[in-house]
């Protein structure tokens, strides 16, 4: 049994800060985990407004708390994000993500993060990230 306190992780570097100032990420459980995906609770600071595009991984995002909204690349659709709502990015789909309020989101990822990853120019995150030491 792996048992982990999202608190006890933020004083680690399991958490995460993106350098442009959008996000940060406690990511609790990781491909060294053996689990076949990862999990991380992340926060979106209020005012971010970016695009991602998860080119290597699929994504579930799952809203804990905040308001905003993200928009898909390809046809223009917007949807809310209120707390309950679960968005997936189950096409690899390049999106814009807008925090009106700070937002808790839990998020899977699929093929698990290594652990220090950041987006690249792309907004994607490389397969070959280096692994966080505990
Ligand atoms: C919702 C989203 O993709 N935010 C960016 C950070 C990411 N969830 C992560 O690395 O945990």
């Amino acid at each position: 049994m792996l048992v982990r306190n999202l608190q006890d992780a933020e004083r680690t570097n399991r958490r995460v800060v993106s350098p442009d100032g959008n996000w940060e990420s406690t990511r609790l459980l990781l491909k060294d985990d053996g689990m076949g995906f990862s999990f991380h609770l992340t926060t979106i600071y209020e005012g971010a407004d970016f695009q991602m595009h998860y080119q290597n991984h699929l994504e579930a995002v799952y809203c804990i708390s905040g308001e905003g909204e993200v928009e898909t690349a390809a046809d223009g659709k917007v949807y809310p994000i209120a707390p309950g709502t679960l968005y997936n990015l189950d096409k690899h789909d390049k999106h814009t993500l807008r925090a009106f309020k700070e937002m808790k989101m839990a998020c899977v990822f699929n093929p698990p993060l290594n652990g220090k990853e950041v987006h690249n120019a792309e907004g994607a995150y490389e397969l070959e990230a280096e692994a966080i030491s505990d």
